[in-house]
Formats: structure tokens, C-alpha cells, sequence
């Protein structure tokens, strides 16, 4: 098989990577010290989370010169996420850690006072005309049609010719109303702000067309419509995964997180195989993919191989974001009785192809230390360490919570709301109590606390259920995402109570929240992504257009 080199210089989850390199038919070789560099005959620079970070372990392995002399030397070179991000000078993320200088410009923060930040999911990476008249070039099969995944939170601003007077091509994308270059080409050099590997069809036949050293592969002509900049409503498939009273590992749905059957065997809800459901979600055009463990708060996660496995199949085959969540804590290894820190829990799951992680209960648990300490960041939970080393975008915090009502906002400590949904006896007023343990544990904290506290220890995204909504088929909790949103800059994912494809335009209509997510209806083959997908295209909500 072909050989393609992959530079390992810095801690990341880049299993992805490789297993979308590997499923094109090539083999990935590691550079693993600065010798190795000229052994290289195509070079792709991965990275992902700080920019400081990765460029100052970059530089201290010496591997500035020698890549610089592979780029110089006409061999082919990709750079990807933090990879394009060297090329350039320096980035306001890490002031005083030079770029590579290979092309002008800096990295600038995306401004959060209008949009979430980071900017995660599906965008446009459209080639820019040379000229008024020209059109587009078409570079390494990139498509204007085409949506690639991105997930970062600086980048470098789009100025008209800026990069262009210097012989590259630049594809943008739109953010707000920020421009922002979304990959460069010149030469031998292709780089990509998003990850191809994680940008199904459209990256991978971005991927291969730059293995194959195809600059000028043609635009897909797969897809019939000319797509709108922009980031995507992005739709998620999640798959509640545990044991059933056999033993075998099984999609399963709650309603209120109750998974037993209600009659008969009262035996564990057993909707399919969690691979096959992944894939089969992928195909229908899924932007994400998430595995939440649900019960693997009774034992310590070291016990959960078979989970490991599951997403080890699943990220060789699905070419979109993965997230698993459950039982990311410090925990104890049963077999040696050492206690193993969350980091090490993370970086399994990162190893086996997992994109993020979402925490639960463990996160209830450090916002009411944080709390308690007044406000104090240890540097020591889950979440910072994790956040620390894999970035703030491979982080997602999981929340459960369920209303608790009260007649009046005086009733209670807790910021209320004014809900349009009365309570049983007709109280007017609730307030969102954070459960953990899979809603078995109840604690005095608000979901609106617990968002904040974690948002300061550098979560990437919160991943928001709703115990009351759960299984219902009702819609989601519009009030409960409002306020959750109004407390966060972070992305802010719905889940809970999706029925059918009209929820999805409601949540997408009716707040302004990041991304959506659906369970049951998807399971049970009520509706498909792409169904639901079909109708938010029609109520024209921007949507990946599905490539296959
Ligand atoms: O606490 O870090 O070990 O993580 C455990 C994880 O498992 C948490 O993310 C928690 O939300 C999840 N979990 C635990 N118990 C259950 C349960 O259902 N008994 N599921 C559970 C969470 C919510 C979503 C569901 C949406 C959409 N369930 O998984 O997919 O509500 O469903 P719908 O569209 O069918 O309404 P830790």
C-alpha cells in the first residue's frame, strides 16, 4: 500500500485521521523525530487544541527546520486544524509561539458577543475566484456545494487578496459575519482549517485527491444545489448504550430514563446494535454520532472494554464526529487497585477513536466544589485536565436535569423562571435542578450554575437533555434551552423529546441554539436524519447537503 507520513509531536485525538487514511487505502507511517522528517515523501502536519501548545512542543522536538525544508523541497505537505494554523505567523491564542511564517497572516479570536464560540460544525470551504471574472478554481476537489467539519475558535480573517497576490488559493467560510479562510493550496501544499477525516464523503474525496496528488480533482458533481455559506443545522444521532440482563452491549431508550419495558419481562429496551446503529445514522447523513454509557456510573469505566470496541469499529467506518459519554472520572482500576486519573479514562476513548468526551456526573460534582470554594479553579477535575490537554473542543458536558416548580420565585433560592407550562397544581414559576448518576441523584444546583461553572473550567460544548422531555415525543424544552443559552458562549446542543422532523425546526426557530439532537424517533424508524433533514431544508434551514 501507499505510505503517507504523519508527524506525532504533540498530545490529540488523531485516531480519526488515520483511520479515514487507512479506509482510502493507504498506509500511515509516524514521524516521531526530527530525522525521520526527509524520510517523508508526503507529509501531513495533524494538530488539534492550542495553538501555543502544539506549536511549542513543535518547536522544542526540533521539528521547525526540517519541516520547513520538506515544504521548501516541493514534496507534498498538508497541514489540518491546528496544522494550517503553523503555516502562518502566530495567532492571538499564543502571542508570544511564532507560526511557521510559510504564509502571511495571523489568528485572530472569533467574536462571541453574536455567536457561540468555539465555532463547531459543518461549514463551507469555497474556493475564492482569482478574479472578477474567473471562476472558482476548483482545488484538491473541494466543493463550494460541499459542507467540511470544523471545530476551532480562532482563525485567520479573510482579506481579499491578501493571500492570494502571494500565489495561494483560498477557500473560504462564513461565521456570524466573520469571513474566515477555511483552507489554502499553492504548490505542493494543501492545508485545511476543518477536518477532512471527519467531513465524511466530501473530506475524504478532499483527503484522497491530496494522497493521490490530485490538485485539480474535479468539484463533486454529486450534488444538485449550490450551497448557501455558512455553518449548518447540525442534526445528531445519539445511541444510550448498555448491557442488557443477557450481557450483550444494546442501543437502548428510556422514557424519563427509564429503559425497562413497561409490561411483560420488564427486561432492558433493546433497539439494535450500537455499531450498526452508528453506521446506519451515518449514512442517513448524521452530522454526529453520540454513544452515551448510561450505567457505567455503578462501575468504574476500566470495565467498559466492550465499549472501546464498539467505538473502535464505529470510528472505522464513520467518517463524522464521535462523542462518548460515560463514567469520565478519576476512578480506581479494580484489577490493581491504582486510581486512575479521568485524563487516562479520556484518553482511551480518544485512542479508540473518539472526537470528544461528554462528562455527567462528574461534572455536578466539580461545579458544586467550585462552589464551595468560591469560584476557585483547581486545574484538577475532569474537565480542566482533559480541557488542558486535548483542548476545550474535545470536551462536551452532559446535563440532566428536571424542572422543579414553585408558585412563586420567592420559594426558592434558585433564579427562576416564568414558565407558559404550569406545574401540576398551577405553579407559574420553575427552576432547573441538575441530577446526576443518570437522573437517580437530585442536586441543589441549577442547570444554569452548573453551565457556568463549567464554561470557567473550559468545556467545549454542553450536551443538554431534559429528564421531563425524555422519551416523550413532546418537543423540546424551549424555556429550559433559552436559559441555558443566555447563561453560556459555549455551543449548546438540544436533546430530549424530539418526535419528528417539526421539533427540529422548532428548537432551530424558536431559540438560536447550536445543534440538535434525536434518539427514539431515529431507533424506532419513525423518521431518518435525512427525512428530518429534508423538511428543516424546506422551511429553508441551512442543512449538510448528504453526499454519499
Ligand atoms: O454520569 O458521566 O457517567 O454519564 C452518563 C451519561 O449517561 C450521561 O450523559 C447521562 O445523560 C446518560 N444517561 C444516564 N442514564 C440515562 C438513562 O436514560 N437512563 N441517558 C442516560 C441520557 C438522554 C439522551 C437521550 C435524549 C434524547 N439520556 O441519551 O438520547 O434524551 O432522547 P429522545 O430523543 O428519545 O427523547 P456519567
Amino acid at each position: 500500500m501507499p505510505t503517507v507520513h504523519l508527524l506525532d509531536y504533540a498530545a490529540g485525538n488523531i485516531r480519526s485521521l488515520v483511520n479515514a487514511i487507512e479506509k482510502l487505502g493507504w498506509d500511515v507511517e509516524w514521524i516521531r523525530s526530527p530525522d525521520d522528517v526527509p524520510n517523508a515523501e508526503k507529509l501531513i502536519l495533524p494538530g488539534v487544541g492550542h495553538f501555543g501548545h502544539c506549536l511549542t512542543q513543535f518547536a522544542n522536538a526540533g521539528y521547525v527546520e526540517p519541516v520547513k525544508a520538506h515544504i521548501a523541497s516541493g514534496k507534498p505537505f498538508m497541514g489540518i486544524c491546528v496544522g494550517i494554523q503553523a503555516l502562518f505567523e502566530g495567532s492571538d491564542e499564543a502571542n508570544a509561539v511564532p507560526g511557521l511564517g510559510v504564509a502571511k497572516g495571523r489568528l485572530g479570536r472569533f467574536d462571541n458577543s453574536d455567536k457561540s464560540v468555539p465555532h463547531i460544525g459543518w461549514n463551507s470551504a469555497s474556493t475564492v475566484s482569482k478574479s472578477s471574472d474567473a471562476k472558482p478554481q476548483s482545488v484538491y476537489g473541494l466543493s463550494p456545494d460541499s459542507k467540511y467539519y470544523y471545530v476551532h475558535s480562532y482563525a485567520v480573517p479573510y482579506r481579499k487578496g491578501e493571500l492570494e497576490n502571494d500565489g495561494w488559493t483560498v477557500a473560504t467560510a462564513t461565521y456570524g459575519n466573520e469571513v474566515f479562510v477555511g483552507a489554502i493550496a499553492r504548490d505542493n501544499i494543501l492545508a485545511t482549517q476543518f477536518h477532512p477525516e471527519k467531513s465524511g464523503a466530501a473530506g475524504l474525496r478532499v483527503l484522497k485527491a491530496f494522497l493521490s496528488g490530485n490538485k485539480t480533482a474535479p468539484l463533486s458533481a454529486a450534488l444538485s444545489r449550490q450551497g448557501t455559506p455558512g455553518l449548518t443545522r447540525r442534526i445528531i444521532a445519539c445511541l444510550d448504550v448498555r448491557a442488557n440482563d443477557a450481557g450483550d452491549l444494546v442501543v437502548t431508550k428510556g422514557d424519563q430514563y427509564d429503559v425497562r419495558e413497561k409490561s411483560g419481562s420488564n427486561a432492558v429496551r433493546n433497539l439494535g446494535k450500537p455499531v450498526q446503529k452508528a453506521q446506519e445514522y451515518y449514512h442517513q447523513g448524521a452530522d454526529e454520532v453520540t454513544f452515551l454509557n448510561i450505567t457505567s456510573f455503578r462501575d468504574t469505566p476500566l470495565k467498559d472494554l466492550p465499549m472501546l470496541e464498539v467505538l473502535r469499529q464505529t470510528a472505522a467506518t464513520v467518517f463524522v464526529p464521535l462523542t462518548i459519554g460515560g463514567g469520565i472520572r478519576d476512578t480506581l482500576d479494580p484489577a490493581t487497585g491504582r486510581s486512575v486519573p479521568a485524563l487516562e479514562v479520556a484518553t482511551l476513548y480518544f485512542k479508540s477513536g473518539a472526537d470528544k468526551v461528554s462528562i455527567g456526573s462528574d461534572a455536578v460534582t466539580a461545579a458544586e466544589a467550585y462552589y464551595a470554594a468560591n469560584r476557585t479553579l483547581t486545574g484538577k477535575t475532569a474537565i480542566e485536565t482533559i480541557s488542558e490537554a486535548y483542548g476545550a473542543q474535545a470536551v462536551v458536558v452532559s446535563i440532566d436535569p428536571k424542572r422543579v416548580y414553585v408558585a412563586s420565585a420567592s420559594d426558592t433560592t434558585h433564579a427562576t423562571i416564568s414558565t407558559s407550562l404550569p406545574g401540576m397544581i398551577g405553579e407559574a414559576h420553575c427552576w432547573y435542578a441538575c441530577t446526576s448518576q443518570g437522573g437517580r441523584k437530585t442536586h441543589d444546583l441549577s442547570v444554569t450554575e452548573l453551565v457556568t461553572a463549567v464554561e470557567a473550567m473550559g468545556a467545549g460544548e454542553i450536551l443538554l437533555n431534559c429528564i421531563d422531555r425524555d422519551g416523550t415525543n413532546s418537543g423540546f424544552d424551549l424555556e429550559l434551552i433559552r436559559s441555558v443559552k443566555a447563561a453560556v458562549k459555549i455551543p449548546v446542543i438540544a436533546s430530549s423529546g424530539a418526535g419528528n422532523a417539526d421539533h427540529f425546526t422548532e428548537v432551530f426557530t424558536e431559540t438560536n441554539v447550536d445543534a440538535a439532537l434525536g434518539a427514539g424517533m431515529f431507533h424506532r424508524g419513525e423518521w431518518t436524519v435525512k427525512g428530518v433533514k429534508e423538511v428543516l431544508g424546506k422551511k429553508g434551514l441551512d442543512v449538510r447537503p448528504f453526499e454519499d
